[in-house]
């Protein structure tokens, strides 16, 4: 197991869109596994391919609260169907100490294939339902802030050049 770097807004990866994965190798299993360590170590509820640097449709999610685990992977996930709009703030560990707003859906179905090869349907509610969308969304080259009105997304950029020039990103 390993920890991961993760890479910040501004790297092109994070607007890249991913390939899927064609086939479950050790390679990718191996992946999964060091995803998992580095969003429990950052700490995090999910981390998504790219932002490790891996251009493909790979994403981890684990929304239980501290001391029980109950791990996620989720390849080739797509968001099938929504239903219920909702504003909940939310971070990107790409993104440090950025909080936002963000109206997602409050319920989804998405279809993956897990880690032991089979294709699952779920529907999942809440904040579980934001972190799928929001992990998807990364696979997809798209970021939290890409939701904010024009405004302030430009003033959360003016913020990273200013954070960036600081050496501070
Ligand atoms: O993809 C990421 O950048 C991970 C991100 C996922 C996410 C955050 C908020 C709503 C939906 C999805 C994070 O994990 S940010 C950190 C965070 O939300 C958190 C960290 C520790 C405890 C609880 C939450
Ligand atoms: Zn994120």
């Amino acid at each position: 197991m390993a920890i991961l770097k993760i890479v910040k807004y501004g790297d092109p990866v994070l607007r890249k869109k991913t390939a899927p994965v064609t086939e479950i190798t050790d390679d990718i299993i191996q992946l999964a596994e060091d995803m998992l360590e580095t969003m429990y170590a950052a700490p995090g509820v999910g981390l998504a391919g790219p932002q490790v640097g891996v251009s493909l449709q790979i994403c981890v999610i684990d929304v239980v609260p501290e001391g029980k685990r109950n791990p996620i992977v989720l390849i080739n996930p797509k968001v099938l169907s929504g239903e219920d709009k909702v504003e909940l703030e939310e971070g990107c560990l790409s993104f440090p100490k950025i909080y936002e707003k963000v109206k997602r859906w409050n319920k989804v179905r998405v279809e993956y294939v897990d880690l032991k090869g089979n294709l699952k349907e779920v529907e999942v509610e809440g904040f579980l339902a934001k972190a799928f969308q929001h992990e998807i969304d990364h696979l997809n080259g798209k970021v939290f802030i890409d939701y904010l009105p024009d405004w302030k997304r430009k003033l959360v950029e003016k913020e990273i050049r200013r954070r960036k020039k600081g050496k501070n990103w």
